[in-house]
């Protein structure tokens, strides 16, 4: 069956691998799962037959014999459900994998996205400076622990798994803002993942997206 995923026509990242199908992208190369991709401009995401697919008018979705996903935490548990190589066979270091999915969702990825958010689309707020240590502060207060606990290890649970992919997508979000760098194991972490083939096919997937874009005539 087909897989189809809808993503950024033209992501306002350029295609450096932070528009969330990344993640996607990269749990199918993981899993060795060819996709196809359907690419929406912002007003085609926000049409009823993308309302459909997605209730928020997000991308991505995920699309496959019937099955229409939306949520990256839910399409990349589906897809490691599904097939061997994303979490582990050991019922209770799978259980944990899964934990560690929604550790880097609810309970990390919040303040990075804060943090983004300050950075770049309040950046000119008159109260952006005043705020933005707290907002910095909010993100050590999870990096401090998740670098406690990861240790020297090179992935979370045994091998790598959807957990670590997952950390990591949310991670590397961090790299502009210096505040990885604090944490030597925790960027050695991301570079690891980045250094992945299936990273790196998915990666060079959506960056040609981008520029497919940009060749393209206005
Ligand atoms: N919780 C949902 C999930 O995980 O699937 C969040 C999905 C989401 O935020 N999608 C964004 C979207 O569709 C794209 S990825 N936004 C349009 C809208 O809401 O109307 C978020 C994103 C966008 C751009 C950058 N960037 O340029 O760096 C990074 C991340």
């Amino acid at each position: 069956m087909t897989i189809t995923l809808t993503a950024f026509e033209a992501s306002p990242d350029r295609g450096r691998g932070l528009a969330r199908d990344m993640r996607v992208r990269w749990a199918l190369e993981e899993v060795g799962r060819p996709y196809e991709v359907q690419l929406l401009s912002f007003e085609a995401m926000k049409t009823a037959e993308h309302l459909a697919r997605h209730p928020f008018g997000q991308i991505p979705t995920y699309e496959e014999d019937g099955l229409v996903l939306f949520e990256t935490g839910a399409i990349v548990l589906h897809i490691a459900h599904g097939h061997a190589g994303l979490l582990p066979e050991a019922p209770q270091a799978r259980a944990r994998a899964v934990a560690w999915l929604f550790a880097a969702l609810n309970t990390v990825e919040p303040p990075i996205l804060e943090l983004a958010n300050a950075r770049l689309l309040e950046a000119e707020q008159p109260w952006t400076a005043a705020r933005l240590p707290l907002v910095r502060d909010r993100v050590r207060q999870r990096l401090v622990p998740f670098a406690r606990h990861l240790g020297e290890a090179q992935w979370l649970e045994g091998d790598f798994s959807a957990g670590d992919l997952m950390m990591i997508s949310v991670l590397l979000r961090l790299r502009p803002s210096g505040l990885l760098d604090d944490h030597p194991t925790l960027a050695a972490y991301v570079a690891r993942g980045e250094a992945r083939g299936a990273y790196q096919r998915a990666f060079a997937a959506q960056l040609a997206v981008f520029e497919a874009s940009q060749a393209r005539p206005a």
